[in-house]
């Protein structure tokens, strides 16, 4: 048995049929080789942020355990975003389903391709609020912090 990891992978709709996008891309990633589906938290339906005006998002989290390496299962995610009819129209744009390796166990990865833990992921509430939800204690490997206490501080700084 190879070594494996525990993953996070994020994934957000807002084109077409937000759940069934959703629904078919879970199943796809339970079907994954030497891949196990832990937990999923709740969808989450999000006022979009950046890009061009377009309607709201479903968003949420999975975690996962892989023996898969992190450009593995990249390439493999991109496989299903394609399977579900992603277009790649501009950065931003409405998209049928994208799904965003988060976390990789405690590892760093910091290639063109790939960038994990993903560098956006502290600053988006879409992001840290489901991650929360399913692994508050997991520690950032390079803020140094957990999951539940980086979601209490953008929360703090997002106080109006
Ligand atoms: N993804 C983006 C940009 N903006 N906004 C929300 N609410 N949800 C997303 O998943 C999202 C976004 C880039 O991937
Ligand atoms: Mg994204
Ligand atoms: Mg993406």
């Amino acid at each position: 048995m190879k070594r494996s990891e525990r993953a996070a992978v994020a994934f957000g709709s807002n084109l077409g049929s937000r759940r069934e996008h959703i629904r078919r891309a879970l199943n796809a990633i339970r079907n994954l080789p030497d891949t196990r589906l832990l937990q999923r938290s709740e969808l989450h339906d999000t006022e979009p942020v950046g890009g061009p005006p377009q309607g709201r998002f479903l968003n949420g989290v999975v975690t996962l355990e892989t023996s898969l390496s992190a450009i593995e299962l990249l390439d493999a995610l991109l496989a299903i975003e394609r399977a579900e009819g992603r277009q790649r129209t501009g950065k931003d744009h409405p998209r049928t389903i994208d799904l965003d390796l988060i976390l990789f166990g405690n590892q760093v990865v910091d290639r063109d391709r790939l960038q994990v833990p993903h560098p956006r992921a502290h600053q988006r509430e879409f992001v840290l609020q489901p991650l929360a939800e399913v692994a508050a204690a997991w520690k950032h490997p390079v803020l140094g912090k957990t999951v539940g206490d980086l979601y209490k501080q953008w929360k703090r700084n997002h106080r109006k």
